[in-house]
């Protein structure tokens, strides 16, 4: 079971090295790099039909990038269920622990085009494709908890106020302009979600240090009958970690594919990404119960009143073979469940029930898609559909009707016993009217609960990222319609943003009083682990030969260590060793890197230490760990930068590699003074 979509994927794969070129017919082709001509300085002839299939072919190699969600990153991996779910779901893949699920995920940001950064404020896909034996399970989620809008017919209003604007397309990738913001303040829906997306939620470290969330409700159903309202989480056991914003501008310019190369990085050297597999499980009976609406998609379900059940385990552990062939052409849609698995009436899920089909015929050409290997159920596909645009199917027979006798009746429907998926029984009344529910009301409270949850540097982050997106906008009337709509969350908020970006305190001076906190929105209380964080070694010549064994220790501790100098090539320590140099001042940055160590060396010239002061002086100003040894630890003193919470210095102290893992493990220093 487990190899079934790799043995599937590998029909499809070739391997053109060492091959005679063919053409598309499989001709075999003897040149390729001169068209054919009447004469060597001739006009070229019609009749090359190689260089005409060639051209074509290039001319239409690209299709039109996902309206929403078009930069991505995917990768293979499986799933395994920790214990059977029998009781709350009969789906297959949730029932064995010893079964492994094929799994693909594509990672995602919203707003930026296919070709934008990876370190933009936005929000983040995680969707997910099950390769299950009752057919493909597509688990479209994000990394936030809630969703902008309550209803499906306002997401083209949405992404229309979010992408660049239409006279001019600036800016790119960001929400930071007049449109984005007039819209927020137009639709107070959008608060709570607004909150997350300015927390650093918004600008996470790595695609592996995120959580997803379903958002929206669905219900698992069980052999009996029995309904449960779920929703669904993956947790990262690396922990949830963010950048700060000054540095994901940065690493924008500095190395825009940052997330794509640190996902892609970290399976080829076996560092697989694992998250675990959760589900927050509501009675049908205790629909009403709570002080929200639990179909409401601007809502969370707050995780110490409905506890996240881990029932099972995600490992990424391949990259795709053809980044084009598999990501690119990977088709998810909420709809595509299995028995077990069904949805509830939260309006914003069915909307998306249409929306992603739909794309798909726009985007790859066709109702074929299903048929691309990616998008290629393990299960058997049996039935009547036909024909349409790249067709590879090759149907036998001459019956493509339901019912038949002249085949038997088949394909045929089976029965909800023998596997076939019946819907969810729901009784549904009411009059046809185009509303809200009242209980979809309340736009604020879990805003509130939001701010309330954030630890003191985590409310500075979202006060200086308000500051900076309303900062932006041109229009004084949209930044002060902001500051009053978000005075309804937080007076300290709105009053400060105001202050920042030159308009009028709200006029609202009443606090909320609201006091109910979830601590699990608060990154704060997340996981923090060394494994893979990445470490920038400075060294030159003279080094102290004795660091060798030291960062023989920090790898055993997992931590990925570089080595960075003035030029490539190797540097030679005080005992003759020699170290390879992986990086120089020029090549990289210390925003590409969590922590820093300054070794130094004998020989450093002033522009060395010009530069390496000034790497060190960055990963100082955003809080990073820092270490400094040996010649390093002069250096660093001369430049004022030893002097600070989580700089660990001190070459004489027997204790310092330990201390450094110390620091290391807090990931950043939030109480350090960096002005
Ligand atoms: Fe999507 N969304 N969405 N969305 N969404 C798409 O489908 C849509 C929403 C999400 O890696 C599109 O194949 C509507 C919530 C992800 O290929 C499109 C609404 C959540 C991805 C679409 C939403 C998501 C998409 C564009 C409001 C989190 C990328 C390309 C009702 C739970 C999947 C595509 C990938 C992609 C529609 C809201 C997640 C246009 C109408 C809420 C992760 O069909």
């Amino acid at each position: 079971m487990d190899n079934k979509k790799q043995e599937q994927l590998n029909t499809f794969r070739t391997d053109d090295l060492a091959q005679a070129m063919t053409t598309n017919q499989g001709l075999k082709i003897s040149e390729d790099e001169f068209s054919l001509k009447a004469g060597d300085r001739g006009p070229t002839l019609m009749e090359d039909f190689h260089f005409r299939e060639k051209v074509t072919h290039f001319d239409h190699e690209r299709i039109p990038e996902r309206v929403v969600h078009a930069r991505g990153f995917g990768a293979h991996g499986e799933f395994q269920v920790y214990k059977s779910m029998q009781e709350f779901t009969k789906a297959k893949f949730l029932q064995d622990p010893a079964m492994k699920t094929p799994v693909f995920v594509r990672f995602s940001t919203v707003i930026g085009f296919r070709g934008s950064a990876d370190t933009v404020r936005d929000v983040r896909g995680m969707a997910t494709k099950f390769y299950t034996e009752e057919g493909n399970y597509d688990l479209v989620n994000n990394n936030m908890g809630v969703f902008f809008i309550q209803d499906a017919i306002k997401f083209p209003d949405l992404i229309h106020a979010n992408k660049p604007e239409p006279h001019n397309e600036l800016p790119q990738a960001t929400a930071a302009h007049d449109t984005f913001w007039d819209f927020i303040a137009n639709n107070q829906e959008t608060a709570h979600q607004v909150m997350w997306i300015m927390s650093d939620r918004g600008i996470p470290r790595s695609f592996r240090m995120m959580e997803g969330f379903s958002i929206n409700t669905f219900r698992f159903i069980n052999a009996e009958g029995i309904a449960h309202f779920v929703r669904f989480h993956w947790k990262p056991l690396l922990g949830v970690h963010s950048l700060v914003w000054d540095e994901a501008q940065k690493i924008s310019g500095k190395d825009p594919d940052f997330h794509r190369r640190d996902l892609f990085e970290a399976i080829e050297c076996g560092n697989y990404p694992e998250w675990e597999f959760g589900v927050q499980l509501i009675k049908e009976e205790d629909e009403f119960n709570f002080d929200f609406d639990i179909l409401d998609p601007t809502k969370v379900w707050p995780e110490e009143e409905i506890p996240v059940n881990i029932i099972g385990k995600m490992t990424l552990n391949r990259n795709v073979d053809n980044f084009f062939a598999e990501t690119e052409q990977a088709a998810f849609h909420p709809g595509h469940v299995v028995p077990g698995i069904d949805f509830s009436n939260d309006p914003l899920l069915q909307g998306r029930l249409f929306s992603y089909l739909d794309t798909q015929l726009i985007r790859l050409g066709g109702p074929n898609f299903h048929e691309i290997p990616i998008n290629k159920p393990i299960a058997a596909v049996h039935n009547n559909q036909r024909d349409g645009y790249h067709r590879q199917m090759i149907n036998r027979g001459n019956v493509s009707y339901h019912k038949n006798s002249l085949a038997n009746n088949t394909p045929l429907p089976i029965a909800e016993a023998e596997g076939g998926y019946e819907h969810y029984q729901e009784k549904v009344e009411g009059q046809k009217v185009r509303a809200r529910s009242e209980s979809f009301n309340d736009h604020f409270s879990q805003a509130v609960m939001f701010w309330n949850s954030m630890s003191a540097p985590e409310k500075t982050h979202i006060i200086n990222a308000f500051s900076f997106e309303v900062g932006k906008v041109k229009s004084k009337s949209v930044k002060q319609q902001d500051i009053e709509m978000f005075a309804n969350v937080s007076g300290e908020l709105a009053t400060k943003v105001a202050e920042n970006i030159g308009v009028n305190p709200p006029q609202n001076q009443t606090e909320p009083k609201l006091t109910k906190v979830s601590p699990a929105l608060s990154q704060e209380n997340t996981i923090k682990k060394l494994d893979t964080l990445k470490i920038a070694v400075i060294l030159a010549d003279g080094f102290q030969g004795n660091i060798i064994e030291t960062l023989a220790l920090l790898r055993s501790k997992k931590l990925d260590i570089e080595i960075i100098s003035d030029k490539l090539g190797m540097v030679k320590g005080t005992d003759n060793r020699e170290l390879e140099v992986q990086h120089t001042f020029l090549t990289v940055s210390s925003v590409l890197f969590d922590a820093v160590l300054a070794v130094g060396g004998s020989n450093l010239n002033q522009k060395f230490d010009q530069d390496a002061t000034n790497f060190v002086k960055e990963a100082f100003m955003h809080y990073k760990p820092i270490g400094a040894i040996y010649a390093g630890e002069k250096w660093l003193q001369e430049n004022n930068l030893t002097n600070g919470i989580g700089v660990v210095v001190n070459s004489n102290n027997r204790k310092f590699t330990g201390q450094f893992l110390d620091s290391i493990s807090a990931h950043r220093h939030w109480d350090r003074k960096v002005y």
